[in-house]
């Protein structure tokens, strides 16, 4: 599969127990490259576009309040496979159905607390990316490790 960009959002309670840096770390270890960051306390208008797929769910209303409660930290990570391969490093939905080792087995317990968010598809990625940056926040540049990630 082909370079491909994600975003990936550390959720406020990520922020609030302290894990944005072993999170980047996670992402950057594996030698992903970092290409846009900000940390903001995001609209409620914001936080329900980024969910609107789940408008009609009972959590909606919780989880859009809680988003916008903020701070978050937005991020687009690019590499071979990022999208599926960061939904794998992030875990399951549900933070006790992860398997340790990924973000959310080793530090979450409830599902509404599930510490950080990953685009599904190539398509929700475009989407996601298109309303949380602006088109000019994306760096281009080379990883210079990017020769010892890739053959
Ligand atoms: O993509 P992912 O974050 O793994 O799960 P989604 O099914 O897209 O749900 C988005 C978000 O909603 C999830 O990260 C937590 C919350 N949520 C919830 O609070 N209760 C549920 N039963 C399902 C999801
Ligand atoms: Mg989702």
């Amino acid at each position: 599969s082909v370079q491909e960009k994600s975003f990936i959002m550390i959720k406020p309670d990520g922020i609030h127990r302290g894990l944005i840096a072993d999170i980047i770390k996670r992402f950057e270890a594996k030698g992903y490259k970092l290409v846009a960051i900000k940390v903001m306390v995001p609209s409620k208008d914001l936080a329900s576009k980024h969910y609107e797929e789940h408008a009609q769910r009972p959590f909606y209303p919780g989880l859009v309040t809680f988003l916008s409660s903020g701070p978050v930290v937005a991020m687009v990570w690019e590499g071979k496979d990022v999208i599926k391969y960061g939904r794998k490093m992030i875990g399951a939905t549900n933070p006790l159905a992860s398997t340790p080792g990924t973000i959310r087995g080793d530090y979450g317990i409830d599902v509404g607390r599930n510490i950080i968010h990953g685009s599904d598809s190539v398509e929700s990625a475009q989407r996601e990316i298109a309303l949380w940056f602006g088109a000019g926040e994306l760096a281009e540049y080379d990883l210079a490790m990017g020769k010892w990630v890739y053959e």
